[in-house]
């Protein structure tokens, strides 16, 4: 595949600044002001979670992972507060539900990890008459295999997984996983700190498909990430990777696209690939977990989310896929035409969605120990 470089634009820091009171605090200022503030109706309907403060939400989320206008946005139309704690990967999120007593209203668990979740009943069937918004959603987004009918699930955001490298320090051009392996860069390479994303790559590079479960094929791409981790600085989580690559400690590091196009806004020089031996297409979604304690709050943060104005201004900052068919015309026009993080057909087709593999989990999450401490 033709390396293909995102557009040029701004950093995340000055995203408000360079984009203009008027494209981006106004478009908020005109959501805030079109709005009741429902906290009276709020405070009585609390939808019983149980001993919740109906004035605070608790977001549990992936770092990096929400606009700068968006929960404040939140806390001023509900005069609310969000308490926002924040994870790096699926499985480090289940642990932590299944340990239990966790508070959290709003979690965003990816597409295999809903599956996961519902099978292990950690998951609040949503109100659906409390989220209007889900029309919004475009109907790519609705109905998934693994919520065919969004009873535990709404779509938050959606990307692919691939490679970011800095081209001063790579040399040639790079098209495929092979260069994760390459000893040339040995200790300046990152992979993602993520079971099935990690495995995913390697049966990937090796043509097989990333939710394998045949042994021959896992013990084989077991072997070559063993081959390949005294390559490497170490295994990342989200947005460690590519920060990482950012400050010059790594060449290369396997990132989610989002953080990916974030590294490129710091350095331009930067370049995020989809290998052409393909990746994972992923969607995170979000969900109320069992127990939350304030899930009338927490089905408002939903409905907020997928609310066009909010969701356009989320993915212009997260610089992954919008499923807001409704907020799309407001997307950044530099995103929309951006192969990279809208991919065509012919890069689509190579993507595969990651699936819950029911009983094989635990094998490749012992494989995976084992890789690590190798
Ligand atoms: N910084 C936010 C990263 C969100 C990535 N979620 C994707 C998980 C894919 N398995």
């Amino acid at each position: 595949m033709k390396e293909t470089r995102i557009t040029p634009r701004i950093t995340r820091g000055n995203f408000l600044r360079v984009m203009g009171a008027g494209a981006v605090a106004g478009s908020t200022l005109s959501v805030l002001a079109c709005q009741p503030n429902t906290n009276a109706q709020q405070s009585g309907g609390n939808g019983g979670g149980g001993g919740g403060d109906a004035k605070k939400l608790n977001f549990y989320n992936w770092s990096d992972y929400v606009a700068e206008s968006t929960v404040p946005g939140f806390e001023k139309k509900f005069d609310v507060k969000v308490q926002q704690d924040f994870y790096s990967s699926n499985e480090e999120l289940l642990a932590k539900l299944q340990a239990g007593g966790t508070g959290y209203d709003v979690i965003v668990p990816s597409d295999y990890m809903v599956s996961i979740m519902r099978k292990s009943d950690v998951l609040m069937k949503l109100e659906k008459d409390k989220i209007p918004n889900m029309k919004n959603l475009d109907p790519d987004f609705k109905g998934l295999s693994y919520d065919p009918n969004n009873d535990y699930s709404a779509t938050y955001q959606w990307g692919t997984t691939g490679i970011l490298y800095n081209p001063e320090i790579v040399k040639g051009e790079v098209t495929g996983w092979d260069v994760m392996w390459d000893e040339r860069y040995e200790g300046k390479i990152g992979m993602l700190n993520d079971v099935r994303e990690t495995f995913g790559a390697s049966l990937k590079r090796l043509g097989y498909s990333l939710n394998s479960t045949d042994e021959a094929e896992l013990d084989e791409a077991q072997d070559e990430l063993e081959k390949q981790k005294p390559l490497l600085r170490g295994y990342f989580g989200s947005p460690e990777g590519g920060d990482l690559v950012v400050g010059g400690d790594l060449a290369l590091a396997h990132v989610f696209s989002g953080d990916g196009f974030s590294a490129i806004a710091e350095n331009d020089k930067l370049v995020y690939i989809i290998p052409d031996q393909g990746a994972t297409r992923w969607t995170d979604n979000m969900a109320i977990p069992n127990g939350a304690p304030n899930p009338d709050l927490a089905h408002k943060f939903i409905n907020y989310i997928l609310d066009a104005e909010v969701g356009a201004e989320l993915s212009n900052y997260t610089y992954y896929g919008c499923p807001n068919e409704a907020a799309f015309p407001m997307i950044d026009e530099a995103a929309k035409n951006d192969e990279t993080i809208y991919p065509p057909p012919e890069v689509f087709e190579k993507l595969e969605v990651i699936e819950d593999l029911g009983e094989a989990t635990k094998d490749y999450e012992r494989r995976f120990t084992e890789v690590k401490s190798a």
